[in-house]
């Protein structure tokens, strides 16, 4: 059973639009996509999430340079509780800016506890480490996994009750090409595994995957944030924050091939693809493709 939830906010990102990303990525098709490849679909709707204007409008920073920490804190916890309440099976979170992974991430670690610990593999152009003293942007977007290894805002620690999710050995970064001075001091002091596009243009997409997985094989459950950034532009132009140089279609596709050869991935979040900026919807349809990708099976 394949369970959807949807976080529409947008409040974490730069940019807005990220909001109507599970909108988006449902009309590509998601749910029918995976009934194709045999599944039971239960889609759950979206958890609550305040829209900006409701708000008032341009937020000020707050003195610690967060921006709207209470209200993301907020539409975290109802998924996280969501996600902790789910009887089972595969949980795919639809973003969304990349914070709403502060609530998946610790909702379906900590729902299956008792099942050992759960790895995280970051797919993503960025690395997201960094804290409220950091930031160089003040968005949240940018700090979900500084938090997850329990460093940073007390009010976002809150979401999971506080302390850290994911332990520093059971992470895994691929596609990074955008990385602050601070998160590279992050990287060194926690001694996060990190495979930058420079590696995978280097070494080959195969060969990254198959080092991660081994690097990640101890951890008995993995979940896979998908940020959608981490594919090239050019045949992902939705995102918010595009950089040049991303995953190919193959290299994507390949990827999350290998990801379901390897059959360990115990969910997933679709993050960060923006509608306003993209074409005919195509990136939330690539995205759809990456999620039946990792679910299915070969086809010889
Ligand atoms: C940058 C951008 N590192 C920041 N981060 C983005 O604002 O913290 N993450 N775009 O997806
Ligand atoms: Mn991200
Ligand atoms: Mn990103
Ligand atoms: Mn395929």
């Amino acid at each position: 059973m394949i369970s959807i939830l949807g976080i529409p906010m947008d409040l974490g990102a730069g940019r807005r639009g990220v909001d109507m990303g599970p909108s988006a990525i449902r009309l590509a098709g998601l749910e029918a996509s995976l009934r194709r490849l045999g599944y039971e679909v239960k889609d759950y709707g979206n958890v609550e999430s305040p829209v900006a204007e409701s708000l008032g409008g341009t937020p000020e920073a707050e003195p610690n340079g967060l921006l709207y920490a209470d209200t993301i804190a907020a539409a975290c916890r109802a998924a996280y509780e969501r996600l902790r309440g789910l009887p089972g099976g595969f949980p795919i979170v639809l973003g969304g800016d990349h914070s709403v992974s502060m609530g998946s991430v610790a909702g379906v670690a900590h729902a299956a506890e008792g099942a050992g610990r759960t790895g995280l593999l970051w797919i993503d152009a960025h690395a997201d480490l960094n804290t409220p003293a950091t930031s160089p942007s003040g968005n949240i977007h940018g700090m979900p996994v500084a938090h997850l290894l329990g460093e940073g805002d007390p009010r976002l620690l809150g979401i999971w009750g506080g302390g850290a999710v994911i332990r520093p050995e059971d992470v895994v970064f691929i596609g990074l090409r955008s990385v602050d001075p601070d998160e590279r001091s992050l990287i060194r002091e926690r001694g996060l595994r990190v495979y930058t596009m420079k590696e995978i243009d280097r070494r080959g997409i195969a060969p990254v995957a198959e080092e991660a997985l081994a690097h990640l094989a101890h951890v008995p459950r993995l979940h896979v944030s998908f940020d959608a950034d981490v594919l090239d532009p050019s045949i992902a132009p939705g995102v918010g924050t595009p950089v040049p140089g991303g995953l190919s279609y193959r290299e994507a596709h390949l990827l999350m091939e290998l990801l379901a050869d390897a059959d360990v991935v115990t969910s997933l979040d679709l993050v960060e693809v923006n509608p306003i900026l993209d074409v005919r919807n195509a990136t939330a349809r690539i995205t759809v493709e990456m999620a039946a990708s990792l679910l299915g099976k070969a086809i010889l």
